[in-house]
């Protein structure tokens, strides 16, 4: 039984050592500093995605920002290496990479980046970090970039109850509006839910927001069978923070008539006529223009900004013809004249 054992147990020993040959130098391939021409290259940039790009455009404009400033500067080298879903080797890997010493700087996106970051740089100080969607201050090898995401909640929650209350849904006139997390995070239950049921009790004190959290930024399934239970509970319209899982909420909300809010980037165009409204943040024009200013050497670490409407990186999206198509112009212009009150510094909103 015993030589049985090991004549069984062997190979797959010898299988798991190969495959780790095989796939580490796959997750390390960005320690490699050197450019097309087999120069090392004199900037190296490592983008770390804390989760997958697919489905989450807030990641997506990161990778994109990030390679349209190196790719203007040949002597920089951008990388971007997707961590997964499972967080709790997010700072294993982030650690990985500052512990290769191949990279200059690490840019990254989420609110849990700050800390893991703080804990990667007590072991490897030289590391400099450019963290966006996240904030700490006072670390001179980290810079943080947040957005008021209370302002872009407001306008989400603003025009998701105009819509609820009209009543042109299937759901008819409603006093109920829904928001789908991918999990309950601080500036989600702080600062997004609060703002998006305040801007819907400015349309109507009556408005209640039916708050759901799916458990992980993927399941589309999970997605669908939460919303359809919000639209059948009321809701007439859904507010998605949910990454991939929210292509099932639009799903739901188009097999059943109701509306979803998208959240991040412009997303009229993935179900015309079910997509509402797009409360965006230029996080591609961020990650561009704070990565210029790290090549530029004027990045400055050890601060926090915060931005938002005024500074260009909160928006929505009203210039789209499906908006236009989909959204009455009593709604449109209400909504217009929300945005101008905020733009102008009449209305300021919390972050
Ligand atoms: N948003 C996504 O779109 N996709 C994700 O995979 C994702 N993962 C997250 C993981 C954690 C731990 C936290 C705190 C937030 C995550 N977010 C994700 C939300 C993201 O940071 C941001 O709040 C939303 O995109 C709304 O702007």
């Amino acid at each position: 039984m015993q030589r049985l054992f090991y004549t069984t147990r062997l190979p797959e020993k010898v299988l798991a050592v190969i495959l780790m040959l095989v796939l580490l130098p796959v997750f390390f391939s960005g320690c490699v500093k050197r450019d097309s021409a087999g120069q090392t290259s004199q900037v190296s940039i490592a983008v770390f995605i804390p989760g997958v790009m697919s489905g989450s455009p807030i990641y997506e404009m990161l990778a994109q920002g990030v390679q349209k400033a190196g790719g203007e500067q040949p002597q920089v080298e951008v990388q971007v290496v997707e961590a997964g879903y499972t967080q709790a080797e997010w700072e294993p890997k982030l650690t990985a990479l500052a512990a290769s010493g191949s990279y200059d700087l690490i840019v990254s996106s989420n609110p849990s980046l700050p800390a893991l970051a703080q804990a990667v740089s007590a072991k490897f100080p030289d590391q400099k970090f450019l963290l966006l969607d996240g904030e700490i201050s006072g670390n001179p090898a980290i810079y943080t970039m947040r957005y008021n995401q209370g302002e872009q909640a407001y306008i989400a929650g603003h025009i998701a109850a105009l819509i609820a209350q009209e009543g042109k849904t299937s759901v008819g006139v409603s006093k109920k509006i829904g928001l789908i997390a991918g999990q309950e995070y601080p500036a989600m239950n702080t600062i997004m839910l609060p703002a998006y049921g305040e801007a819907a009790r400015s349309i109507d004190p009556a408005f209640q927001v039916d708050f759901r959290v799916v458990g992980n930024w993927f399941d589309a399934g999970k997605g669908a069978e939460l919303a359809l239970d919000m639209i059948r509970n009321g809701s007439a319209v859904i507010l998605c923070v949910a990454g991939g899982a929210n292509e099932g909420a639009v799903q739901a909300a188009s097999e059943t008539g109701a509306k979803v809010i998208w959240f991040d980037t412009n997303g009229y165009g993935i179900r015309p006529g079910t997509v509402a409204g797009s409360a965006i943040l230029r996080q591609d024009l961020a990650a561009y223009e704070q990565t210029r200013r790290f090549l530029d050497g004027t990045l400055p670490f050890g601060k926090a900004e915060i931005v938002g409407v005024k500074d260009g990186y909160v928006d929505f999206i009203e210039d789209d013809p499906d908006y236009i198509a989909t959204v009455s112009s009593e709604i449109r212009a209400k909504q217009s004249e929300l945005l101008r009150r905020i733009r102008s510094g009449e209305l300021v909103l919390g972050d």
